[in-house]
């Protein structure tokens, strides 16, 4: 019997535990540690002088954690430099934002090494390891290299970026040719997943074996086009809930007859805002007869604060905001409301629900977790129309969504102003394929898919919990 140990930059702890919201993966992640006895290691978010390696572990509701605290220098480099300085943009296809620097490479080798050498002891023999995200992508062969030869999967849950873009990253073919360690990786789409094989072959000259296995030298990968869903009877729970309710009341109130468009996302710029705002404005400027009829509310926490280029993101769109209000509000009216700070999970279920118009554009995403979770909380007898990027991992199991091209003003525009006049029944007939999927393709059967490429079979134990 196999245990499974998660490895990932932040541990979420299981729920009581904690007072912060809980995210569907971490829940997910949480039930495949419980079924199989597992553990999960990460960064403790705290700083130490001197790194001891020394780990904490907190055992709660069935689930073992393991964190470890990381000197300051480590998170200036390793996460703020070279994981979201340099990986983050380029993944995101912003080489423009990209900054290469050997310090910040330095320290993201060196804390994956800390982290190898940390969780190496905890490992025994049968266990199967699960690296998650783009922080840890060399982790897998450290570990080879400390003598671990378990099977050991690694998911990305960023956009994997084209063959020429990643050629422009300075460490690009030592740590593509380092993800040969793992037996299984991850991807949200079958494009991303061919961008990676792309690499491997063109640059690395890796061959392909059929059926996604690729091979280096004496390594074979399988690669898995596996899209990540949300917790959706948790969502359903959530917007059913009193919480929910009121907020869709008290959201219901204070559009007073009005359309509401929403927007939720961490105010990072490859989630498009600024290109949104300006297509929100395109659209009030070509449609007089429909701009008092809606209004835009836009959520937007505050992220990744320690970055520049977040700062600058952040005061562009208070400017835009600012300019477009001053523009177009009128006595009666205010054309976005923008607000700076993020709400509980059932607040956010509500207000989803109360929105005609999802509004979902990044220019690049992974997956996109909000457009998932906008179609969950809608009103099967009324629901809401959502607007999606072609360029977000979702919109490959979303295709009947209206789909727009983020970068033009003018297909945001044409994409509002069409959901704000549909009818009904063809508002009924684009939600139902997408709820339908969003309820089936879950964060339990993501899990699941991605276990069972990993773990020969039967390998997990299984037992049964309560929910
Ligand atoms: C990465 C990839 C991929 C947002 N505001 C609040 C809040 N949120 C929640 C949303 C959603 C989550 O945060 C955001 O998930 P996304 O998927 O949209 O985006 P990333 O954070 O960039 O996630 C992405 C994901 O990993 C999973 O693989 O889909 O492509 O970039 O759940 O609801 N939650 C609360 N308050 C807020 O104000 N509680």
């Amino acid at each position: 019997m196999s245990r499974l140990i998660i490895i990932s930059n932040r541990v979420s702890a299981p729920k009581g535990s904690m007072s912060g919201a809980q995210g569907g993966l971490a829940v997910a992640l949480q039930a495949a540690l419980r079924e199989s006895g597992g553990i999960w290691f990460g960064w403790s978010g705290e700083y130490t002088d001197q790194f001891t390696g020394q780990i904490n572990f907190q055992r709660n509701e069935g689930v073992t954690t393991a964190t470890v605290d990381l000197e300051e220098q480590d998170i200036e480099e390793y996460y703020n430099g070279y994981a979201n300085r340099t990986l983050w943009p380029l993944f995101h296809y912003r080489i423009d934002l990209a900054e290469y620097e050997r310090d910040f490479a330095g320290g993201y080798q060196r804390t994956n090494e800390r982290f190898a050498d940390t969780v190496r002891p905890l490992i025994e023999e049968e266990d199967v390891i699960w690296i998650q995200d783009y922080h840890m992508f060399p982790l897998g062969a450290e570990l080879r290299k400390r003598g671990f030869n378990n099977r050991m999967g690694f998911f990305l849950h960023i956009p994997w970026p084209p063959r020429r873009l990643l050629t422009t990253l300075p460490e690009a073919h030592e740590l593509v040719a380092s993800m040969f360690a793992y037996d299984v990786i991850g991807f949200h789409t079958q494009e991303w997943l061919e961008s990676f094989c792309d690499f491997a072959r063109i640059e690395l000259g890796a061959t392909l074996e059929g059926d996604g296995v690729v091979r280096l030298g004496d390594r074979t990968v399988q690669l898995l086009n596996c899209p990540i869903g949300i917790d959706s009877q948790d969502f359903t729970k959530m917007t059913n809930s009193d919480v929910a309710a009121a907020t869709f009341d008290q959201m219901r109130k204070s559009a007073v007859d009005r359309a509401m468009i929403v927007g939720v996302d961490r105010l990072d710029y490859s989630k498009g805002l600024e290109e949104r705002f300006n297509g929100y404005e395109r659209f009030l400027e070509e449609n007089p007869e429909q701009r008092k009829e809606q209004f835009l509310l836009q959520i937007a926490p505050p992220s990744r604060a320690a970055v520049d280029s977040y700062q600058r993101i952040r005061a562009r769109l208070e400017a835009m905001s600012g300019h477009i209000n001053g523009a177009y509000a009128d006595l009666d009216w205010v054309p976005i409301r923008y607000v700076n700070q993020g709400y509980p999970r059932d607040v956010l279920a509500g207000v989803y629900r109360a929105a005609r118009i999802g509004l979902v554009t990044p220019l690049r995403d992974g997956m996109n977790l909000v457009a998932k979770e906008f179609v969950a909380a809608q009103d099967p007898e009324d629901p809401g129309v959502l607007i999606l990027s072609r360029f977000a991992g979702a919109a490959a199991q979303m295709p009947t969504a209206l789909l727009v091209n983020p970068l033009s003003a003018e297909e945001i525009a044409d994409a509002i102003s069409q959901a704000l006049v549909m009818p009904l029944k063809e508002r009924i007939e684009r939600w139902k394929p997408l709820y339908d999927n969003v309820m089936e393709e879950d964060v339990s059967w993501w899990r699941e898919r991605f276990t069972a490429a990993l773990m020969p079979e039967g390998q997990l134990q299984r037992q049964e919990h309560p929910a």
